[in-house]
């Protein structure tokens, strides 16, 4: 009786107790609106206005506006594919440099009022803000400071100009969370028929501090991103990459949008920054930003896009993919394709938070408020934390039996400041601590990725911080692995090499033909295929037996001995798509070093981003000794220009030791150019 009076006298005086009070902030602290951004994590770009119909990257300026004419512009299958996709918001490009609007501005006539869509009677930036809402997503406005249509570009009245166009986007569509100012800028351009090159002060020119304190006052919640802020910052690469450290804060008063030497600078943040300006990445799902039809097979791959979700958003930054949208006015089926890809892949990798089975527990406490379990429940708000001044910092997670996981999740509470320097993942092995991993910042979000490891008991050790560390959640998760087929490479010796798509994967192979299963040849090296044969090869994970589909590739006899008829030249014999050579005579030779029963030819055109010189139609000719040629192939590569991928020939059987490839027509009328040509002889 005496005992549980005392318990409820105990309990009751715990309830009552109050929570602690917080630690002080670490400067600087984000803004209201910059933590809710912050919670986005992920969103979509869409590319679509004048250079989806002049087929550019970035226009001139002197485009007719009747050029805007989708024959299918649907803004909720944008909207729809975002949503599906787990994006939260989309950002669009309202204007780019080329001038162009997608909304009726009353200040220009360079609008959609003047092209065909709708008579000139639609609103883009409506219809989209519209589709946003329908499918709960955030929407955003990409301007583009530099004008290359506007007369008055590079004077005071533009920056008139661009306030009156801004009060219109920011005041007319409902509330934007983003506003994008691109720092590309200043150059030659049309200018209302001037066309010269008109050079700006950065700096100064466009009045950033009215210019955002406009935007403040339209649009209170948006954040303003350019390359240095205010509010968000670029990550200073467009190839989906955050540096490893990466602090939010930044000293924002020495930065400035399109200054040069940001990404090397500036682009991690400043652990010592004077203000809170996370970084976003933005990408785009192919390599232009603008639909290009020749892209149509150069969406992005599946593990790409796994490796750019980790190097962004398990790196402390938010993820802007870009969609270019078709001339339909739809995101091509590609990129569809491939979003849903991530999309499930995203979904299966953070399925399980095996975290939130196990007992947490910490080496301390601040006390009521700041229990070690918070960092196990779905709350960002609720937090672990030490007491002020505490020198050591870990939390240790007891699974009570084996479990096997490849990722470590973390987050800090950042509206206190982000603090953490560096941290360590260990394991309890025999009584000993063993490393997992390692890393530097935390910030907002940081995922790890690890070969598979099985541990009872791991903990979390806080090394390094501006001061105690502030953590929000945990999570670890045994990511499935990535089951697609292994990349395929060559050597001029023949050398294959079958590179796996995902840690701790095997790789089996076959050359006949046959399907590859595990008990087939399993890959442990390179090894050399001198002759034809045709290779297939499959990724296992041997833990869950699953197979990928197999990759199929017709190998040919190696190009060891294989000479071309000018040092350049080598270039396309050298197993390398990325190299090339371009023909002034349109005609390409090589010596293959012995007599081969050829049926056939391969011709790998340029890949490079601005191709130029794709073979239209060509002749094949043989030759035994280089002094009588024989014509034993001629024709078109047909649609080259829109999918530059490598053409196969097939002819009747011919030996010869000698082979000419000419171009009779290229694409573009100037020089052929070749990356690789090859020779078939099975
Ligand atoms: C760059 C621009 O020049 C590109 O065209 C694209 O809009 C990209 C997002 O930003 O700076």
């Amino acid at each position: 009786m005496k005992n549980s009076l005392w318990l409820t006298l105990l309990l009751a005086l715990s309830f009552c107790q109050e929570k602690v009070a917080p630690p002080a902030p670490v400067s600087p602290v984000p803004e209201p609106r910059q933590i809710a951004w912050q919670e986005l994590e992920y969103y979509g770009f869409l590319h679509f206005n004048m250079n989806t119909f002049s087929d550019r990257e970035w226009g001139f300026g002197d485009e007719k506006p009747e050029m805007f004419n989708p024959s299918d512009l649907q803004p909720r299958q944008w909207a729809q594919v975002a949503s599906e996709a787990g994006m939260k918001g989309l950002i669009i490009t309202a204007k780019h440099h080329d001038g162009f609007v997608l909304w009726p501005s009353a200040y220009t006539e360079h609008s959609i009022k003047n092209s065909p869509w709708k008579d000139g009677k639609g609103d883009l930036i409506k219809e989209l803000a519209e589709a946003c809402k329908e499918y709960g997503l955030k929407f955003g406005i990409y301007y583009s400071p530099w004008d290359r249509n506007h007369p008055d570009y590079g004077k005071p009245e533009y920056i008139t100009y661009m306030k009156n166009q801004l009060t219109e986007l920011l005041t007319n569509y409902g509330d934007v969370f983003e506003v994008w100012f691109d720092g590309a800028n200043g150059g030659d351009g049309y200018y209302g028929g001037a066309n010269e090159t008109r050079k700006v002060d950065k700096l100064t020119y466009y009045q950033w501090p009215e210019m955002y304190e406009l935007v403040r006052e339209l649009q209170p919640n948006a954040v303003l991103f350019s390359d240095g802020g205010p509010d968000v910052r670029w990550v200073g690469n467009e190839g989906g990459e955050a540096f490893e450290t990466n602090w939010a804060n930044l000293m924002r008063d020495s930065v400035y949008a399109g200054m040069p030497e940001y990404p090397e600078k500036y682009a991690s943040g400043q652990e010592f920054g004077s203000h809170w300006v996370p970084a976003e990445t933005n990408v785009s799902i192919r390599p232009g930003w603008y639909y290009h039809t020749y892209e149509d097979h150069k969406v992005r791959s599946l593990s790409n896009l796994v490796d750019i979700y980790y190097n962004s958003i398990g790196r402390n930054t938010s993820l802007l993919i870009n969609f270019p949208v078709d001339t339909r006015g739809l995101i091509h089926e590609n990129d569809v394709d491939a979003i849903m890809k991530l999309a499930d892949k995203v979904k299966e990798d953070f399925a399980v938070n095996l975290a939130s089975q196990a007992v947490a527990s910490a080496n301390e406490e601040r006390g009521k408020g700041y229990e070690v379990e918070n960092v196990l429940d779905e709350d960002y708000e609720t937090y672990w934390t030490t007491s002020d001044g505490s020198k050591e910092a870990e939390i240790t997670l007891e699974f009570g039996e084996e479990v096997t996981f490849n990722r470590l999740m973390l987050q800090e509470y950042t509206p206190l400041g982000q603090r953490v320097k560096s941290f360590v993942l260990e394991k309890e092995s025999s009584g000993n601590w063993e490393k997992i991993a390692e890393a530097t910042t935390v910030g907002h979000k940081r995922i790890l990725r690890f070969p598979d490891v099985t541990a009872k008991t791991i903990r979390v050790r806080f090394t390094d911080g501006k001061d105690i560390p502030l953590i929000s959640k945990v999570g670890i998760y045994n990511a499935p692995k990535l089951m697609i087929p292994p990349t395929f490479s060559r050597s001029i010796s023949g050398e294959i090499t079958l590179t796996s798509p995902d840690e701790g994967l095997e790789v089996y192979y076959t050359l006949d033909d046959s399907d590859p299963t595990t008990a087939s040849q399993p890959y442990s090296a390179p090894f050399k295929v001198q002759h034809a044969v045709t290779l297939k090869a499959i990724s296992v994970d041997p833990v869950s037996g699953k197979k990928s589909e197999p990759m199929r590739k017709e190998v040919d006899v190696a190009k060891t001995n294989w000479k071309a008829s000018e040092a350049k030249a080598e270039r396309t014999i050298d197993e390398m798509a990325g190299s090339y050579f371009e023909s002034e005579n349109n005609s390409l030779t090589i010596d293959l070093g012995e007599d081969l029963p050829l049926n056939g030819f391969t011709y790998m055109p340029m890949q490079a981003r601005y191709p130029s010189g794709f073979i239209t139609n060509f002749t094949f000719e043989v030759s035994e000794n280089g002094n009588s040629w024989k014509q034993v192939a001629s024709g078109e590569f047909s649609n080259i220009v829109n999918s530059p991928i490598e053409q196969i020939i097939r002819f009747d059987k011919v030996n010869a030791r000698l082979i000419r490839l000419k171009a009779t027509k290229t694409a573009d009328g100037n020089p052929a150019t070749f990356a690789e040509v090859g020779v078939l002889t099975k």
